[in-house]
């Protein structure tokens, strides 16, 4: 075992993909067994209560990996010499609430808690977005720390691959195991474009699948991008589990790197490549090497790929001007 634990804040710490990420951390899925933790559990100053006794029930679990476990309501404190911090904590939208009115309620917690960021964690911290608009508030969250390098900075589309290699799985009837380079291009949202000309599946080129053009448009892309939406009407809830086991394989492949001859989808600050602007928060296939992730650049785009990407980054455009509007970036 490490000697030295490594500290994870996780916000939202009482929400449900808090609840359903923690245990999974404390028992050694994210960093390894070998790997003590220290755990950080954040939340409104209403929900510490709630987050009290989900510390009992980590209490109860008697992890050895578990080297301790505090509570926080102040960000500043609790990202103080952190590692690894999952903002998970978002406002939610709620009925009647108009999009600008969410991303203007989010890009105010993350401003915040990008200063906090920058005010103490680690150099190299490592910082993955959960909370909606997910990608937006990553950059909002960077655009205040500026003395962390900016591709420390992430947002999760790990469980919309994880579910485009899950749907490809049933459709091909060929074990996840052997589908490989799936891309997510864009925003996690319902423009995000899944991208299977560059995978293999079962050793055969995925993009043999996109031949069938009606599979393609009317049930692949629609099926993984509103796969959020089937969960929430099936399940009166939305994604919890399945949104925990993805930050935890983002952060798992980050430290640990992605397996040999595959990929993973990344939000991640654009450097500019691919023809998408500098800066904006957007996902892209990513190997992780050595600590980092890197970009694979140089695949080639189809008009078909190229018009659903456009369209994505057009809309973290407009999340962008509307964020840059409220005065916070
Ligand atoms: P819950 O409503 O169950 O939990 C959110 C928790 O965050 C609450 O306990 C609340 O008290 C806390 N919170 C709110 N603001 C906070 C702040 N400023 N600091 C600390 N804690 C704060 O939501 P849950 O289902 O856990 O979802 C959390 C976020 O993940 C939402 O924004 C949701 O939209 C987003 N998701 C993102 C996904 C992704 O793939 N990127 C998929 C799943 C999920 O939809």
């Amino acid at each position: 075992m490490t000697s030295t634990p490594v500290t994870v804040a996780v916000t939202g710490a009482a929400g449900q993909i808090g609840y359903a990420a923690l245990f999974r951390i404390a028992a050694g899925a994210m960093l390894g067994r070998d790997t003590t933790v220290n755990l950080r559990l954040v939340e409104l100053p209403d929900a510490v209560r709630a987050a009290e006794g989900v510390v009992m029930e980590l209490d109860d679990g008697a992890f050895p990996l578990l080297a301790n476990t505090e509570i926080y309501d102040d960000p500043v404190r609790a990202f103080d010499g952190v590692d690894i911090a999952l903002l998970i904590g978002a406002k939610p939208r709620t009925k009647g609430m108009e999009r600008a009115d969410l991303l203007s309620a989010n890009a105010t917690i993350f401003a915040a808690a990008g200063k906090a960021l920058n005010a103490g964690a680690s150099e190299d911290v490592r910082v993955l977005v959960v909370g909606n608009p997910a990608n937006t508030n990553a950059l909002v969250a960077s655009a205040h720390a500026p003395d962390i390098a900016g591709d420390r900075f992430t947002a999760l589309t790990r469980l919309d691959h994880n579910r485009a290699v899950s749907a490809m799985s049933r459709h091909a009837k060929v074990p996840v195991t052997e589908i490989s380079r799936i891309i997510i291009w864009g925003n996690h949202s319902p423009t995000q474009y899944p991208d299977i000309f560059h995978s293999v599946v079962g050793g055969r080129a995925g993009a043999d699948y996109a031949a069938d053009t009606h599979w393609l448009t009317d049930d692949f892309i629609p099926t993984v991008a509103r796969r959020g939406t089937a969960i929430i009407e099936a399940r009166g809830a939305s994604s919890a589990a399945s949104a925990a086991n993805g930050a935890i394989d983002h952060v798992d492949d980050w430290v640990h790197g992605t397996p040999d001859g595959d990929w993973t989808s990344v939000a991640l600050p654009s450097p500019g490549v691919y023809g998408i602007e500098e800066g904006l928060v957007c996902s892209f296939p990513c190997r992780s090497v050595g600590g980092r992730w890197e970009i694979v650049e140089g695949l080639d785009i189809n008009p078909f790929s190229r018009a659903r990407i456009d369209a994505s980054v057009d809309e973290l455009r407009s999340e962008r001007a509307a964020v840059a509007a409220l005065g916070l970036l």
